[in-house]
């Protein structure tokens, strides 16, 4: 994987107009308020070749009541086009209502992301969408599963049974997966299938095979998170044979998870592909990120025991740029 951390210049530009309202949908079968990319949920998928350049232009139609908005792209470099990397109150103000605003930026480094909102708590209502950037293989697979979406508009229905996907026996899919989840530990697992884990984000890893991987599906109750009254969420594979009007129902077995809640898969088993040299650094500063709870019986987080609220008229970056580090003290 030699040339991962490198740049590239294909001259390929990528274009893609959002336009960004309130509507109602039905994800799950049950009808609600979300905001909206182009009317869908998730938004959009944006691709592109490792090396093309990427151009999104985000229009806000977010009405009833208004809000600002911003899109930030996670993971992405954004190696001199700081400015660029979509964080309301860090690197740039957010998107006024009925402003619109254009971002460009290099795809680079390759691998699998997402987009989301980076305005308040947007993304947890549906502000956000796959992002996918091809780039040389590390593992050779036959079909790539790329996006897929479950979104209806539809109304409620009863026993309206559980997301169908077909497979083809034989071959071997690459899966994509995102926890969009604000706070949700969510993992992963196809019964009877191991599973080979090849890339964590936009990180090729060296394959390690598992029945489970932490991301999606589970949504752990007590530990890290808020109870959720739905743990295990199922959906079901047919291969071509199959008669895709059954239910395995009953026959379905939850892997049973033996990883420690709260934490990831062993650093020692996600091995990185490739190695960047990083130099020895000319200082070093131990942060310790810890979370309080504020006056207002709010949970915070705190790096050194300080708190940051963004000031959005005076985005940090700016701020930097124009010499003035005082900041939160005396942003104007
Ligand atoms: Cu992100």
């Amino acid at each position: 994987m030699a040339g991962h951390g490198e740049q590239r210049n294909t001259g390929v530009v990528r274009n893609y107009e959002f336009a960004i309202a309130r509507g109602t949908v039905a994800p799950d079968g049950y009808s609600k308020d979300m905001l909206l990319i182009n009317g869908e949920y998730p938004g959009p998928p944006i691709e592109a070749n490792w090396g093309d350049t990427i151009q999104v232009t985000v229009n806000n139609a977010i009405a009833n009541p208004v809000e600002g908005t911003t899109i930030h792209y996670h993971g992405l470099m954004n190696q001199n086009s700081e400015w660029e990397d979509g964080v309301s109150g860090v690197s740039k103000c957010p998107i006024a209502p009925g402003g619109s605003f254009t971002q460009t930026f290099k795809a680079t480094p390759y691998g699998s992301t997402f987009y989301h909102s980076h305005y308040s708590s947007q993304y947890a209502d549906g502000l956000w969408g796959p992002m996918i950037i091809h780039g040389p293989k590390n593992e050779l697979y036959d079909i790539d599963l790329n996006t897929t979406s479950t979104s209806t508009t539809g109304p409620c229905v009863n026993n309206a049974g559980v997301a169908k996907f077909n497979f083809i026996s034989g071959k071997k899919y690459r899966l994509r997966l995102i926890n969009s989840g604000i706070a949700a530990i969510q993992k992963f697992s196809i019964d009877g299938h191991n599973m080979t884990v090849f890339a964590n984000g936009f990180i090729p890893i060296e394959p390690y095979t598992t029945n489970i991987v932490w991301i999606c599906s589970r949504i752990s109750s007590g530990e890290c998170t808020e109870p959720a009254n739905q743990p295990i969420a199922l959906a079901t594979i047919y291969y071509e044979k199959a008669n895709t009007t059954g239910s395995p129902g009953a026959n379905s077995v939850a892997q049973v998870d033996n990883t420690p809640p709260c934490e990831n898969d062993a650093l020692s088993q996600t091995v990185a592909a490739y190695h960047i040299a990083t130099g020895d650094p000319a200082t070093t500063i131990d942060m310790a990120v810890n979370f309080t709870i504020n006056a207002t019986n709010h949970l915070a987080w705190t790096i050194n025991d300080s708190g940051f609220r963004a000031n959005f008229n005076n985005p940090l970056l700016l701020l930097a740029n124009a010499g003035n580090d005082s900041y939160p003290y005396d942003p104007e």
